[in-house]
């Protein structure tokens, strides 16, 4: 009996030692720990064996399957690893995956281009809320309810209960102009980067919402002389000597008197829009407690999206927004 016993052993090692996957493992446990394995045959003949055989023998049996379970459980760990390694999900060899950084936007970065030339002029940055009141987007800019200006500049106003002050999407930048005198007393240079919304119908040069960067220069002797010095210094750095044709044309702004606007000529010779612009109005220093005997001063109000269009020759506002990455990675 014994002697079986530990043939049954020596054969389990053996054979365990030539194993090489978990397939194979699983068949030698059957083989040797199963119920109709040689071992279980020799467990299940205790029941015929006197109690003092059964004591002896009993107790090395057990001894010896113990054993075996033991070392398949082993054995099973080690090619479990092994395989796991090898074969399936981890391949401490492969190559990382390369993870891609992303980049700024392209107006993003124009607008920063922006910032840092103005910067350089003295002009302070400052901001603008993007909801506005009605009175700050158009009162107090010299645009009264029922004004026929009120047309150009439509957009979204905000559901709220009846009352005198209603918000809205700013349509322009022009409103942080008021923000700004009614907390400081000049003089004093700014621009002012920012998003505006309006209630537009869509082509290549527009778009319902788009970025304007406002400037305002006020002083006791600005005149219209210093704005044409500045958007010339300005169109210069921006376009980094490259020559550019632009134009001066007289417009109208309720804010403003006289109104300019501001274009550039493409390449294909027709002239796009870029600013609007003009001595402040009056009735806007008045509206910020300023005395317009005192004081005079300049404002801009220019496109960026139309500013980098020209810049980078894109033929249409739309590709900046519809997030097409095939045009986002050019820049
Ligand atoms: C204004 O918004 C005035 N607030 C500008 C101003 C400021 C005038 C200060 C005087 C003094 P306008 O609506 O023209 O003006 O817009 C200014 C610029 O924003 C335009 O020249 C153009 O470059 C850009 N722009 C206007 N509408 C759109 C649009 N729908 N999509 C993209 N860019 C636009």
């Amino acid at each position: 009996m014994l002697e079986k016993l530990k043939k049954i052993r020596d054969e389990f090692v053996k054979e365990l030692g030539n194993t090489q996957d978990l397939d194979h493992l699983e068949k030698i446990r059957v083989k040797y720990t199963g119920r109709k394995s040689e071992l279980g045959d020799l467990l299940g003949s205790l029941k015929d064996m006197t109690v003092e055989e059964r004591r002896e023998f009993g107790s090395k049996a057990n001894i010896a399957r113990n054993e075996i379970d033991d070392l398949i459980k082993e054995k099973g760990e080690n090619l479990y690893h092994k395989q796991a390694l090898t074969e399936s999900f981890l391949d401490i060899t492969k190559p990382g995956k390369k993870i891609e950084a992303g980049h700024l936007h392209p107006l993003t970065k124009v607008e920063d281009e922006i910032k840092q030339i103005f910067s350089s002029m003295n002009f302070s940055v400052v901001e603008g809320p993007e909801v506005e009141d009605e009175y700050h987007n158009f009162d107090a800019l010299n645009i009264p309810e029922n004004h026929p200006a009120r047309e150009m500049w439509d957009t979204f106003w905000i559901k709220q209960a009846e009352g005198k002050n209603r918000l809205l999407l700013r349509t322009h930048t022009s409103p942080a102009q008021i923000h700004y005198m009614e907390k400081h007393q000049p003089p004093f240079q700014i621009i002012v980067p920012g998003r505006v919304f309006r209630y537009e119908a869509l082509d290549a040069s527009h778009e319902f919402n788009f970025y304007q960067l406002e400037g305002l220069m006020v002083g006791k002797d600005i005149s219209l002389a210093n704005f044409k010095f500045v958007v010339e210094e300005f169109f210069k750095k921006f376009f980094k000597g490259q020559k550019i044709d632009f134009r001066f044309r007289a417009s109208y702004f309720p804010f403003v008197e006289p109104g300019v606007e501001v274009d550039i000529k493409l390449q294909n010779g027709n002239w796009m829009e870029v600013m609007g612009a003009g001595m402040v109005h009056r009735n806007v220093f008045n509206s910020v407690k300023y005395n317009p005997n005192d004081i005079q001063g300049f404002a801009f109000g220019m496109g960026i999206d139309r500013l980098a269009m020209i810049k980078y020759k894109i033929p249409d506002i739309r590709l900046f927004y519809n997030g097409d990455l095939r045009f986002i990675k050019q820049f």
